[in-house]
């Protein structure tokens, strides 16, 4: 007999609506479309992709340090948790965390993009056969409850934020979120990120223009899917992808730059973009230890350890609610 093997909850907000977003950010003086909306189907399976490529150092080097850290972390965490994934994509890391750590009792993974979330959800749950999965679709960076924690011999609840995702956030938004956070887990919760490192320009502008041209396409799939969804007429071939590091503001910066003067349509709303104008995509957030241990002091967290590796790439913050 098929037994579900996940419990699903959607809590995706329907009037958060893309085409109200899109045409919104297209009609601001500095057009800018939100960065959740490059993970539709397509667009998560492009982002896997990226987390594989030689020059995109984040994924690897986060797998690296929590692997060497799982038996402090363990510690850390104590038994009885139940650990709450925000933005799960596809789970990967969390499968090398359940392994290291015996003591997990249950696994809510929370993203935005259905599909996704479900089939990582199953896989999640096939491999851990006695780990309670729950998973949640949802927006993460708006407010939502998660069901009560139900599992035997339940302790608390452990966020779990990896990727340096936080660093899509402005820093008065990561502050909002680490917050957040703090109320989702409750009393005596913790919380474990991952946070990009500051470090030499090259090295990082590498990561966001590789070679094979992955995130080019992640990036440019946004008109895709506003072409596909709201019926508009973005021609790709008229479009670059383009990112920098901005120093002063310690963030890579991503926009969708036009190569001519031309009239878009979207949703029945013609737009005009010159040659050289730039919608912006997204931003990657990069701090230091200390920026990120002040951060999250002054959104009631007491950091409690933090583990890096030895290029100093990146680093995992584990925080508890002070
Ligand atoms: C998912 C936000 C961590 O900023 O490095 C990667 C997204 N965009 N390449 C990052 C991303 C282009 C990624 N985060």
């Amino acid at each position: 007999m098929f037994q579900p093997l996940v419990q699903f909850h959607d809590l995706a907000h329907p009037e958060e609506s893309f085409e109200a977003a899109v045409l919104a950010g297209l009609s601001r003086p500095q057009k800018s479309i939100p960065c959740r909306f490059l993970y539709d189907e397509h667009g998560s399976q492009l982002f896997d992709q990226i987390c594989r490529l030689p020059e995109y150092y984040p994924t690897r080097t986060e797998l690296g340090i929590l692997e060497a850290a799982a038996p402090a972390i363990a510690a850390l965490m104590g038994p009885g948790i139940q650990l709450v994934e925000l933005g799960s994509g596809s789970s990967h890391k969390i499968r090398l965390l359940l392994d290291l750590l015996k003591e997990v009792r249950g696994y809510v993974p929370v993203d935005i993009s259905s599909e996704h979330l479900r089939r990582a959800a199953e896989a999640v749950a096939r491999d851990h056969p006695a780990i309670p999965v729950t998973a949640i679709c949802a927006d993460y960076t708006v407010d939502f409850d998660l069901p009560p924690a139900l599992e035997d011999g339940f302790t608390k609840r452990v966020a779990f934020f990896p990727g340096s995702t936080i660093g899509n956030l402005e820093p008065d938004e990561a502050l909002a979120l680490l917050r957040r956070c703090g109320r989702l887990v409750g009393r005596g919760g913790d919380m474990l990120v991952g946070v990009d490192r500051k470090k030499a320009k090259p090295v990082l502008e590498a990561a966001y223009n590789d070679a094979q041209g992955v995130t080019a396409e992640f990036n440019l799939n946004l008109l895709t899917r506003i072409d596909r969804e709201l019926g508009a007429d973005f021609d790709l071939a008229r479009f670059a992808h383009l990112a920098f590091y901005n120093e002063a503001e310690g963030r890579i910066e991503i926009y969708i730059e036009s190569r001519i003067d031309q009239l878009v349509h979207v949703a029945g709303h013609g737009f005009r973009l010159s040659a050289g104008e730039r919608i912006h995509t997204e931003y990657s957030y990069k701090y230091g230890i200390d920026d990120f241990r002040c951060l999250s002091r002054r959104a009631g967290w007491a950091p409690l350890a933090h583990w890096s590796d030895a290029e100093e790439l990146f680093s995992v913050h584990y925080l508890r609610r002070a």
